[in-house]
């Protein structure tokens, strides 16, 4: 059935208008939608792993990966897959339901192909739904996934387009947009997000929201990162993000997406419960679980039981 209050052709100055919003109308109506949409006392959680660590040879200068930043963290080539399996097995007796391994690519190479293969169909067996994130794929390499088995591919979009160039300079925005669409052709579910705390304006928030909602077909899954400042990269300086701003962003993913899982991403370590609480109230509804991010502290599995037995939240 056609659900009208799923567009994707939003205007860039109704959302304007929606983020700017008086604060208590804007989470009132994402919650009200997200309650709509979703069971707003449930949580999907997924546990990240790196399957290969840090040497990437793109300039994201977020990033702890890339080559190009001095920064501390425990470079490994492609983990065996023993290993892998290994960990997926731990996420699922924690309670995840979805395994995402991540490698510091800038794109996926034959070689690897094959090797994620057998992850993707490894993890599978367990009855994990599968998520990778390699960086720029082909047609064909999408096609390969999808016949293993993979659900989910993440590759983010990070900001708006304008902004980007100031955040990466060894690929472009289309880059991204090509590889977002070869995933969503082979018939994978997208999961494209972005990061604040870039040194973006509001705008550039707004106008990530407004890519992301109005792409053919909206992404499932949309993570919203907090900048972790890693040591060695040149965003270790940036300012904090205020937190209204980005509760804002996470109620509007929510209404201009109402059906997409919102992914309270990267930085919940630095966050207070009350805030974690507010975002899920305004419409986030997905967290990275388990110890560690890619090569960053998570928050700890303990404090999220503690935080979610608080709050009454189930998870999936
Ligand atoms: N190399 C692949 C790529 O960039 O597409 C996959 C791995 S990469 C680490 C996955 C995503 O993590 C990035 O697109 C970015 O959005 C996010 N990320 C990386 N470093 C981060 C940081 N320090 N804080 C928040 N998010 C970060
Ligand atoms: C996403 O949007 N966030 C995750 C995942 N996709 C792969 C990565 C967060 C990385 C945080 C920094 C680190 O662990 O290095
Ligand atoms: Fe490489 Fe991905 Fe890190 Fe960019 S975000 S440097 S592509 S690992």
């Amino acid at each position: 059935m056609l659900n009208l209050k799923i567009k994707n052709n939003w205007t860039l100055s109704e959302l304007e208008q929606i983020y700017n919003l008086p604060f208590n109308d804007l989470i009132w109506k994402s919650h009200k939608l997200h309650r709509e949409f979703h069971d707003p006392n449930k949580i999907q959680i997924s546990t990240l792993m790196s399957v290969k660590t840090g040497g990437c040879p793109e300039d994201c200068k977020y990033c702890s990966q890339s080559i190009r930043y001095e920064t501390e963290i425990n470079i490994e080539n492609t983990l065996p897959l023993k290993e892998v399996i290994t960990q997926a097995k731990q996420a699922k007796e924690n309670g995840a339901s979805r395994f995402c391994m991540g490698a510091a690519w800038r794109n996926l190479n034959n070689n690897n192909l094959s090797k994620i293969k057998e992850m993707i169909v490894g993890v599978k067996k367990l009855g994990l739904e599968t998520c990778v994130t390699l960086g720029m794929l082909t047609e064909e390499q999408a096609i390969e996934l999808k016949k293993s088995g993979l659900d989910y591919y993440n590759h983010n979009l990070d900001t708006s387009e304008e902004y980007y160039k100031k955040v990466v300079t060894t690929r472009s925005y289309k880059d991204r947009l090509n590889t977002i669409k070869y995933v969503r052709d082979a018939g994978i579910k997208v999961c494209c997000g972005g990061i604040l705390g870039l040194g973006e304006e509001n705008i550039d928030r707004i106008k990530l929201i407004h890519v992301l909602a109005n792409l053919d077909e909206q992404p499932e899954s949309v993570p919203i990162n907090q900048l972790v400042k890693v040591k060695g990269t040149p965003f270790f300086d940036n300012a904090d993000v205020d937190e209204f701003d980005f509760i804002r962003t996470i109620a509007l993913a929510r209404i201009a997406m109402p059906k997409s899982f919102i992914r309270l991403s990267a930085g919940r370590d630095s966050m207070n419960d009350q805030m974690q609480a507010l975002c899920f109230f305004a419409g986030a509804n997905s967290i990275f679980y388990g110890e560690e991010l890619l090569t960053a502290k998570n928050s700890s599995v303990q404090h999220d039981q503690k935080l979610m037995k608080k709050l009454k939240i189930g998870t999936t």
